[in-house]
């Protein structure tokens, strides 16, 4: 059995030095920071949802208990576990009662599908899958189907809310007495988020207990959260953005409390924000755009809130110099990525940097350079690929020598893909991107994972998955598809693949929202298929048709 360590690139100690020299890796890991909320901020709320509220103290006492239940089935130190929750309350008991134990959480999203579960359980080596069970899959069969016999790893399923046949009712560990053993390594991983990927399949990153603690603390004193503050997890809490920026964890080593939601639509979400006085929020851009109109017609009071922050894509102007006047509360804008870096405005910023930059990175030890083609750095005032490198940037994914290759400079700077500017001001603009990905509305869609599910519908011969210009999410998903010799091409519709990649068990953003039918596709000069090309007659294509 593989050992986490095995899959890890650490700093190299110079770097570690300095940052723990500097107080940015403090040697606390991630469990110890809801022990020392705990003792600072005893009986007040710390997580709540619709169904429970736990105090710090509750929640600390119900994370050893649940650490002392996992190890019972054989959970131990080092070992993963794929969590597929809801934004509930026991997402928080579960992710704090691994740190604990010294287990990596394995961050999936709500919306994946058996194949994304299996793919992330396989890659990280999983032990254990806690998730909702059976009733939460309308789509289809359970997302667990087939998992243990697929990935032998997997030895334990756990079920929040009704446990089906041969699953562990996630309520039965709690019922155990406080997992008493060492603390895990602080300078070791910690968990493991779901990247985008720069270029094929998403990649696992790995977070230090050392660095994730300094990501979460250093966002929450940019957003200046303090006890008074009520942040709420209306993203799907397993993504880094609602998790550690500062979301859930910035809030536990603030005192604040946070509110997990799994609504989002504002006829929804405006009582509850009213109900609780939530002063925080994070949201992507179409979730943003959609907040800032409807505040206009939805009959609620959301004085409380303070500050509202939006990454995972670009802002579209118009929405950033509207969302603070309809929304009666400050702007931020971030650029963050859950491979590390952190760009974000501040409270104190010129209205007109919060709504035409997503900042500047949130750590003095964060390092950035912006590069041409060539790789060497271009002025300020030019677009180019952003590198860096710091104190809570990975220096490798998980499990992925050969990528890692590539994915990092020699002297350790992460490529991010991200085509950025620098103003003089030092303040950064996304302005593209040079990685093979599509950004949903904020939602990562790697096209060759699209591309292969879709080559095995028996009607398509060859397909090209790229992004298209989309006035509500920014871009959406364009599947060009070559048919089968004798297939029909207007049988190929949007909806019958949509189909397709639901009985093949992927997320339902990953479907394609658009789909050209084309007899072959134009080459770039070196042979290769012209990706630009085809989102230019995408986006012509819908412009004509659509
Ligand atoms: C344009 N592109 C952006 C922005 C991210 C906070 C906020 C977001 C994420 C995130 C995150 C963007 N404008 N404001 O983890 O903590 C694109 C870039 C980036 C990629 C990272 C956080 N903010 N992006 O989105 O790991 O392309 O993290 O490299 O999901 O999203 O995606 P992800």
């Amino acid at each position: 059995n593989s050992t986490v360590a095995e899959g890890f690139v650490p700093w190299p100690a110079g770097f570690a030095e300095r940052y723990r020299a500097a107080g940015h890796w403090r040697g606390v890991p991630l469990g110890g920071l809801l022990r020392e909320a705990a003792g600072a901020h005893g009986e007040r709320i710390a997580v709540a949802d619709e169904h429970s509220r736990w105090s710090f103290t509750a929640l600390d006492d119900a994370a050893d208990r649940t650490a002392a239940g996992l190890r019972s089935l054989g959970v131990a130190p080092g070992d993963r576990v794929v969590v597929h929750l809801p934004n509930r309350t026991e997402f928080a008991v579960l992710c704090f009662a691994l740190f604990r134990l010294g287990a990596l959480p394995v961050l999936a999203l709500p919306a994946h599908g058996r194949t994304e579960i299996r793919y992330l359980s396989e890659l990280s080596g999983a032990v254990a899958y806690v998730g909702t069970g059976g009733a939460r899959a309308p789509d289809g069969p359970p997302v667990t189907e087939g998992l243990r016999e697929a990935c032998p790893s997997v030895r334990h399923l756990v079920t929040v809310g009704e446990a089906g046949p041969g699953e562990v009712p996630f309520g039965s560990l709690t019922a155990h007495e406080p997992l008493a053993g060492p603390d895990p390594d602080p300078s070791g991983p910690a968990l493991l988020l779901l990247s985008g990927g720069s270029t094929g399949l998403p990649k696992l990153i790995p977070r230090t207990h050392d660095d994730y603690a300094y990501n979460a603390r250093t966002m929450a004193a940019w957003c200046g959260l303090t006890p008074d503050d009520t942040y709420l997890a209306v993203l799907p809490v397993g993504h880094n953005f609602p998790l550690a920026c500062p979301g859930l964890l910035g809030a536990v080593v603030a005192g604040s409390r946070t509110v997990l939601t799994e609504v989002a639509s504002p006829p929804e979400v405006f009582p509850l924000i009213e109900r609780e006085r939530v002063t925080v929020t994070a949201l992507v851009p179409p979730l943003a755009a959609l907040w800032t109109k409807a505040a206009a017609w939805v009959p609620a009071d959301l004085g409380s809130l303070r500050l509202v922050q939006v990454g995972g894509a670009r802002l579209p102007e118009a929405t950033a110099r509207a969302l603070p006047g309809a929304l009666g509360c400050g702007l931020q804008q971030v650029f963050g990525m859950a491979e590390g870096l952190l760009c974000a405005t501040r409270a104190d910023d010129p209205p007109e940097v919060v709504a035409t930059t997503q900042g500047r990175p949130v750590s003095p030890d964060d390092e950035i350079l912006v590069v041409g083609e060539d790789g060497a750095p271009v002025p300020d005032g030019t677009t180019g690929e952003l590198l860096t490198r710091g104190p809570y940037t990975l220096r490798g994914y998980y499990r992925a020598e050969a990528h890692n290759a590539v994915a990092f400079t020699p002297d350790g700077h992460y490529r991010s893909g991200d085509l950025v500017r620098r103003t003089a001001a030092g303040d950064l603009v996304v302005e593209g991107r040079v990685k093979e990905q599509i950004n949903r509305g904020g939602e990562k869609v790697s096209p060759e994972e699209v591309e292969t599910h879709l080559l095995s519908h028996p009607a398509v011969d060859a397909v090209v998955v790229v992004g298209v210009p989309d006035d509500v999410l920014g871009e959406r998903v364009c599947a060009w598809v070559r048919p089968a010799p004798g297939a029909d091409p207007a049988a190929l519709t949007a909806p019958v693949l949509a189909d397709h990649l639901r009985a093949a068990g992927l997320a339902a953003f990953k479907r394609p929202d658009q789909v050209e039918t084309a007899g072959g596709w134009p080459v770039t000069g070196v042979g290769k298929v012209d990706r630009r090309a085809l989102t230019a007659r995408g986006a012509e294509r819908s412009r004509t048709t659509h």
